[in-house]
C-alpha cells in the first residue's frame, strides 16, 4: 500500500479557446475512483496552476489519474491518462498532452 499525494495541476494551454477550462481528475484503483474534486471542477486558464495538496489516494499495485474537461453542452473532454507505480516511491510530474491541449501534474508517492 501507498499514498499517492497530489500536490499542484497547472494549465499550460487550455481545452477551451475562449474561456477557463473546468478541469477535474479522476483516480482509478484497484478498488475505488475517486473525483477530485468531488463535485464541479477546478477553474482554470492558461499559465495558472490549482493547488491540489489536500486530495490523497491510498492504492496498491497502479493507480491511473485521468484528466478531464468538464463541458456543459458537449460530453466531458478527455484530456489524458498516466499511470503510477505504489513501488515507485518519491515525487515526479506527469504530462497530459492532448492536440493543442498541455497539462502538467505534480505529485508524490509516499509509503
Ligand atoms: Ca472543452
Ligand atoms: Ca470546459
Amino acid at each position: 500500500m501507498a499514498t499517492l499525494k497530489l500536490i499542484e495541476l497547472f494549465c499550460i494551454d487550455p481545452e477551451d479557446r475562449d474561456t477557463k477550462d473546468e478541469a477535474y481528475i479522476r483516480i482509478i484503483t484497484t478498488d475505488q475512483s475517486p473525483r477530485i474534486p468531488t463535485r464541479g471542477s477546478f477553474s482554470i486558464s492558461k499559465n495558472q496552476s490549482v493547488n491540489l495538496r489536500s486530495n490523497t489516494v491510498n492504492f496498491t499495485g497502479k493507480a491511473e489519474i485521468r484528466l478531464f474537461d468538464q463541458d456543459s453542452v458537449d460530453a466531458d473532454d478527455f484530456l489524458g491518462a498516466n499511470t503510477v507505480d505504489s513501488s515507485k516511491l518519491g515525487a515526479g510530474k506527469l504530462k497530459f498532452i492532448k492536440n493543442s491541449v498541455n497539462y502538467e501534474l505534480t505529485y508524490e508517492v509516499v509509503r
